[in-house]
């Protein structure tokens, strides 16, 4: 029976969240019918799941650097370049596929032709980056020019308007921050002579992509030391553990955070009304969500892996509702971790490295949305888009999909690059940012899905490997000469 004695005890951590979820909802529909709470009170009646935000995001630093070197580290170099491979080939094929399958589908709804761009209340301003420099900061943020500042912030170019012609100094334009550019070609017919400097910053936000290729490479170091680095190995292997242990005491706060995390959401929603218009868009996104979460995901693990994808799936519930709560990979990961580990019993040196790195770079559902908004955008516009046109959208938000970092909204700011690629304007983001919340959710439980399917996958595919290495360390163990 489902409400027996031990099921509610494996499962009372599952069952508490998806109670939280549910009371947070009602809550959340109550107070906004009933209380009238001011802004300022609405602000506070969030603060319980403002913590949990807070205590997810505070061990994701912890969790990363040990998790990235200790993996690495336990695998032979010769292995672990193996299984990287396959890491990187299954989270590119799913992204590839997850991105036609939003081309098909937004093609074939047509969600945007029925109505036009003035149609729909804009909220919130544009991001103001283009897709060149979209895609150099992404590679300037793989090598930090400075560790400690990367687990706080990260490099980002600005596009500021210069006046007038002299008002640069083209002597000086060595240095990325005082390039100039010329404006992108899509706004050019408006102002001509309109001149760009391009201003390097830093922005608040850890720089997870740098640190991990810093750790996957300190982890393959570490590990070719042998002997002299042992004490690294110790060292990171106990930050590891600790950090696991702190994860589970998070745990038993987390119920209480979802609770107020999403009542505080609905009430703080202000325009409904703009589902409404967007309603046909919105159930394109969600209805390849859906298909590749459920078909084309499952299907995969099941032909390499052999095993029920939808029990796999279940294990990974509490992740996948935690992403749902907190619209944020990253801030999920601890979750991950712990049921792809203890419920789907998958080998830990293949989720200390694929997690991670899958959290911050494989984003099926990022990559399908972006592909859908930007056709969307494109046929509220009137552009009639060719071929040329869908290859670059496919390859650009594939691109940006890996560009956005594992924190909420994320994919809404790197849909820049997708739109400027196609010359629409990069204001237009402005369109969808109002839904984006809402959506934002159901494509960060699709890229949780998408990691946790890919350990399943890796770990199935090197496991002649990973045997290999379990018979040779108990050999050094027995006979260490
Ligand atoms: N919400 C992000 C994530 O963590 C990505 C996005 O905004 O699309 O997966």
């Amino acid at each position: 029976g489902l409400l027996c004695p031990s099921f509610v005890r494996e499962n009372w951590l599952l069952l508490s969240t998806v109670a939280a979820v549910v009371a947070g909802i009602g809550i959340g529909v109550l107070v906004r019918e009933y209380g009238s709470l001011s802004k300022l009170d609405k602000v506070y009646f969030a603060f319980p799941g403002e913590l949990l935000m807070r205590m997810l995001k505070l061990i994701i630093l912890p969790l990363i650097i040990s998790s990235i070197i200790t993996g690495v580290a336990a695998l032979d170099s010769s292995i672990s370049g193996k299984i990287g491979l396959r890491a990187v080939v299954y989270y590119f094929s799913t992204t590839v596929i997850a991105v036609i399958l939003g081309i098909i589908l937004v093609v074939t709804f047509k969600p945007g032709v029925t109505q036009s761009a003035s149609e729909i209340d804009r909220t919130g301003s544009s991001p103001e980056v283009n897709t060149v420099d979209a895609l150099l900061d992404l590679i300037r943020n793989m090598f930090p020019e400075n560790l400690v500042q990367a687990c706080f912030q990260q490099y980002k170019t600005k596009r500021e308007k210069v006046k007038t012609k002299t008002a640069v100094d083209k002597k000086s334009s060595i240095f990325p921050e005082e390039l100039t550019t010329m404006a992108n070609p899509a706004r050019a017919s408006e102002n001509k002579t309109q001149e760009y400097k391009i201003v390097g910053m830093y922005s608040n936000g850890v720089n997870v992509l740098g640190l991990i290729v810093f750790c996957l490479v300190f982890g393959v170091v570490i590990g070719k030391m042998g002997e002299k680095g042992q004490v690294l190995m110790d060292f990171f292997n106990a930050l590891n553990e600790a950090t696991m242990r702190i994860v589970q005491i998070i745990m038993w706060y987390m119920p209480i955070g979802i609770v107020f995390l999403i009542a505080g959401k609905i009430i703080q929603v202000e325009n409904w009304d703009i589902f409404r218009k967007l309603g046909l868009y919105m159930a394109t996104v969600i209805s390849g969500l859906v298909i590749h979460s459920s078909i084309v995901l499952p299907l995969i693990y099941f032909v390499i892996v052999r095993k029920n994808p939808f029990w796999f799936a279940m294990g990974m519930a509490q992740a996948l509702l935690t992403a749902l709560m907190t619209s944020s990979s990253s801030a999920t990961l601890p979750v991950t971790f712990r049921c792809a580990e203890e419920n789907n019993l998958i080998d830990k040196r293949i989720t200390r490295f694929v997690l991670p790195v899958g959290a911050t770079i494989n984003m099926d559902g990022t990559a399908l949305y972006e592909a859908v908004a930007a056709i969307f955008i494109a046929q509220l516009n009137d552009l009639k888009l060719d071929v040329g046109q869908i290859i670059t959208i496919s390859v650009t938000a594939t691109a940006a999909s890996i560009g956005a970092a594992g924190v909420p909204q994320a994919g809404l700011v790197t849909m820049v690059i997708v739109l400027s690629a196609i010359g629409l304007p990069a204001e237009d983001v402005t369109l969808i940012i109002a839904v984006d919340w809402l959506l934002d959710r159901f494509r960060t439980t699709v890229n949780v899905l998408g990691d946790a399917f890919g350990t399943g996958v890796v770990e199935k595919l090197s496991k002649k490997e990973l045997e290999q290495m379990d018979v040779t360390s108990e050999v050094n163990i027995v006979n260490p000469f």
